[in-house]
């Protein structure tokens, strides 16, 4: 009943809607309504009440929910439907367990904390409330060769969604770090299940550090907020559309054939072409210039001895001052 509530005052766009349409839609009393709406209030959403025009909500206020996802948010496929969860331990892992029970392509896992939130290769992502923590379940039908771009497309709809919601310049460091003024603001964990010649599904998982504080990640973590770079409280619901929009879009160019605009998206945000760089790859450390990034979402750098080398793996660190990025 609550989420029809919702659903009904998000569908006025921020009008008041009389107690009186509530109860006749809902077929509960005026008394009903009332006490629906404060419960509401109690769970953190913004309902404005007044006597003779009714109740309003604030479309940002509150848990996120997937009538306020879903309003206005017009894609075919991402988000078509919302799973969220208080507290999990990692939103990939929820999603993958759905996705094995037959979720729909474009299923979105969405929670306010994880306990055991992953980063690669078994690095620890930390997940205070206050974060964006989701997955996003994938059923392209391609080749494992072919999905490998899939990580590239995320950073780029990530980067755009920052940049769109908050006017903060967002860049990319390969393979998968969004970096706001050298800091992360963001990391994607894509994995891939299924077969080499048929992936059953990929499970794309975003972490953004949206409204966190000065005390919600360690100072050695080297992060970046978007709340405190903005100096303004970010609004969950407008970055989660924008970044399933921008999925979405992304997707769609490349199984229309169109990685090479995929591509030239991804240059434009990165953070680190035609520099030179620290590679990090097998215990080993050698110093290289970033030239490119490949189809196949190899990053490609220039050795001392001038190979060209695709790296698929391992970190990239920018050689400078105690190795701080730099944006170009
Ligand atoms: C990543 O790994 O950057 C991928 C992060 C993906 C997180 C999302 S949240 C939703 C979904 N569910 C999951 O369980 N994961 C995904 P990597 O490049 O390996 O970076 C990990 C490193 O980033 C750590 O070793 C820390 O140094 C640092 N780090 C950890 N938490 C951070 C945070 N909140 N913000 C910035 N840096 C962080």
């Amino acid at each position: 009943m609550r989420e029809k509530i919702l659903g009904l005052l998000l569908a006025r766009g921020g009008e008041f809607v009389s107690g009186e349409e509530l109860s006749k839609v809902l077929g509960i009393s005026r008394a009903g309504v009332w006490k629906h709406i404060s419960h509401l209030r109690e769970e953190g959403y913004s309902i404005a009440s007044q006597t003779r025009l009714g109740h309003r909500l604030e479309r940002n206020s509150g848990p996120l929910n997937k009538y306020v996802l879903g309003h206005n948010l017009g894609t075919a496929k991402m988000g078509r439907e919302f799973v969220i969860r208080h507290e999990v331990s990692s939103t990939n892992e929820v999603a993958k367990e759905l996705a094995r029970a037959g979720a729909l392509d474009g299923t979105v896992v969405l929670a306010e904390t994880q306990n055991g939130g992953r980063g690669r290769r078994g690095r620890q992502w930390l997940s205070p409330q206050g974060g964006i923590w989701l997955s996003v379940i994938l059923r392209p039908g391609l080749e494992l060769k072919d999905v490998a771009s899939y990580t590239l497309l995320a950073g780029v709809a990530v980067a755009l969604a920052i940049n769109k919601v908050t006017g903060l310049k967002a860049g990319i460091k390969w393979p998968n770090d969004i970096l706001i003024r050298n800091k992360k603001v963001g990391g994607i964990l894509a994995e891939v299940f299924g077969e080499w010649q048929a992936v059953d599904f990929l499970v794309i998982g975003i972490g953004v550090n949206a409204n966190l504080g000065e005390q919600d990640l360690p100072p050695e973590v080297m992060a970046a907020s978007l709340s405190l770079e903005s100096g303004r409280p970010v609004l969950p619901v407008d970055l989660i559309q924008a970044m399933l929009r921008e999925l979405e879009r992304l997707e769609q160019l490349l199984l229309a054939g169109k990685l090479s605009e995929v591509l030239a998206e991804w240059r434009s945000m990165a953070v680190c072409l035609n520099c030179a760089v620290v590679v990090k790859e097998h215990k080993e450390e050698w110093l290289a210039e970033s030239i490119d990034i490949a189809e196949d979402g190899a990053l490609i750098v220039k050795t001392a001895d001038n190979r060209l080398v695709k790296l698929y793996s391992g970190e990239v660190s920018l050689r400078g001052s105690r190795g701080d990025y730099n944006f170009n």
